[in-house]
């Protein structure tokens, strides 16, 4: 039994990095030539094998040529013995070829960068950005116009930022959150992201994650542009094409109902009933089934709740017989079913990640674009808030940020400020990823969400020219109280959400003085990368 017990050891030396090549047939082999008794090598490789199995016939050779009673009596009980320590060695290889017994690390090669380890404390990332939402929608911000049981969940349990600071629009904002930068260095034009940028899916993907985008792209136009941004499978509106379409002689918006989208650059119209948002969930939902057990982060900037304002599959209206919108704004009555839809979504995206036990390892992260477009008032407080996408007022630029990890982030609301420039440093910190060489305004609020002190910034800088038209730049700097404009503008918005009562110089507290001369230090800092020349006033 001895040489059974030597032989069991040298199945425990062969290479893990020969199990995944190992078949029933070969694990058989492996046995024969264990139990012949040469014990010698590991791994063993195929011409080992056939070598040996020459040598069993040269045994049996010598059991016919010796002809003794005793000798074959022992080559028999050796036979037997073979036959033993094969099938233990068999059973003991069938075990370890299980995927989950293999201890080394699986090693993956990510094009035009080394080998990466996928190691199982890499977090996911879900990020879900809704289309022009502001922070006063939700009931965790003290809205009470919409129902949004689920995101007020979320934020009680987690993470809620009560000073976080979009652009007044879409792609201003888009460029900002992905590359980490203020448009004053890197934005372009409307509904473009330079080819040159690098995006935080690019850092991801480097560090091994798995990498998709669904929702509204509107960052340029070529069929390759989301891979080469850096996702690796995308659905997407607005991508190639216009998401429009001329029926009936009417330009119709085919965002919606039974839409016109792209799958990595392929177009696809539906035609049965099919509502846009589902359709993005439903791809996302399939992506994190398949990605499951590698890292991955999830970009969900939704189609929800831009206008056209119409019904969802939830509103008494709901036509699933609809061709679309023909008019841009629709009807502002359905922004509260668009908002609830948007919360029933985000529940969707929830639910599917605890089905799939990835809630405690992903960072869900919920915020908006921009604030609420502009025929939407709703109730913050007791008070109307008007909507005012496009400006630099905090209806326009104050958005949700809410994040989820349980047993991670523990239930906080947190004062620090926050901007979109902070996205990309936070989910390098995430992933282990060097944000080295990029240029960055925003910092990390990974420690925030962790509930450490962490490195809080003491402003957030706003930077817009939407068609980079001289004399048409607004730019201000803030902190949490005070907001300074540009134009000299100095509004203590805290107690002046409208922004309808500039401070004057004269009124000023020494303290405010100070504030105002910091914001000010600010704005001419980065007046340094403005690249849009003014005329002389
Ligand atoms: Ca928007």
């Amino acid at each position: 039994m001895s040489q059974l017990g030597a032989l069991i050891g040298s199945s425990l030396l062969i290479s893990q990095s020969d199990l995944p090549a190992f078949s029933p047939k070969n694990i058989v082999d492996l046995g024969t030539v264990m139990a012949v008794g040469t014990t010698a090598a590991t791994p063993y490789d195929c011409a080992n094998i056939a070598t040996e199995k020459e040598r069993m016939h040269f045994d049996t050779f010598e059991i016919h040529k010796t002809r003794s009673p005793i000798l074959v009596i022992v080559y028999r009980m050796k036979a037997i013995l073979r036959l033993l320590a094969l099938l233990l060695v068999a059973s003991l290889q069938a075990d370890n070829a299980r995927p989950p017994v293999v201890s080394l690390p699986v090693v993956s090669v990510v094009e035009g960068s080394k080998p990466v380890r996928q190691a199982q404390d890499r977090p996911n990332i879900v990020l879900i950005m809704a289309d022009d939402l502001g922070f006063e929608t939700m009931g965790s911000y003290g809205g009470t116009s919409y129902n949004t049981p689920n995101l007020d969940r979320l934020a009680a349990n987690g993470a809620r930022f009560e000073h976080c600071y979009a652009q007044p629009i879409c792609t201003p904002s888009r460029v900002q959150i992905m590359t980490g930068q203020y448009n004053v260095r890197n934005y372009k034009k409307f509904g473009l992201l330079p080819r040159s940028e690098i995006t935080f899916a690019h850092k991801l993907k480097e560090q091994g994650y798995a990498t998709c985008i669904a929702g509204k792209w509107q960052l340029g136009t070529q069929k390759d542009a989301p891979q080469h941004f850096g996702f690796d499978e995308a659905l997407l509106w607005q991508h190639t094409g216009s998401g429009r379409k001329h029926i009936d002689g009417k330009r119709i918006d085919k965002r919606y109902e039974n839409p016109i989208l792209e799958k990595n650059g392929a177009t696809f119209e539906y035609h049965n009933g099919e509502f846009a948002p589902d359709l993005m969930v439903d791809f996302i939902v399939d992506f994190i089934e398949r990605k499951k057990d590698q890292p991955f982060l999830v970009y969900y900037p939704m189609i929800l709740t831009h206008c056209p304002f119409m019904p969802t599959p939830h509103s008494e209206d709901w036509n699933p017989n609809s061709i679309g919108s023909p008019t841009y704004k629709g009807d502002k009555r359905y922004f509260k079913d668009m908002v609830e839809y948007v919360d029933h979504l985000v529940g969707k995206i929830e639910a599917e990640l605890d089905r799939q036990g990835l809630l405690e390892n992903t960072y869900l992260i919920f915020t908006g674009d921009n604030g609420t477009d502009r025929p939407v008032v709703s109730m913050l407080n007791g008070q109307p808030f008007p909507g005012r996408k496009g400006s630099l007022t905090d209806g326009g630029t104050h958005v949700p940020l809410i994040a989820s990890r349980p047993g991670k982030i523990p239930a906080n609301v947190h004062k620090d400020l926050i901007d979109f420039s902070d996205f990309l440093p936070t989910f390098c910190e995430i992933a282990g990823a060097s944000t080295e060489p990029l240029t960055l305004d925003g910092r990390s609020f990974l420690p925030q969400l962790h509930g450490e002190t962490g490195k809080p910034r003491d402003f957030v800088y706003c930077w817009y020219n939407r068609d980079m038209q001289p004399g048409t730049t607004q730019a201000s700097a803030r902190n949490q109280r005070y907001k300074l404009y540009a134009s000299g503008a100095f509004y203590d918005v805290m107690n002046d959400l409208q922004e309808t009562q500039p401070l004057a110089d004269a009124d000023l507290s020494p303290e405010q003085r100070v504030i105002k001369a910091a914001l000010q230090a600010v704005i001419e800092h980065y007046d340094q990368f403005d690249r849009v020349v003014a005329p002389a006033q």
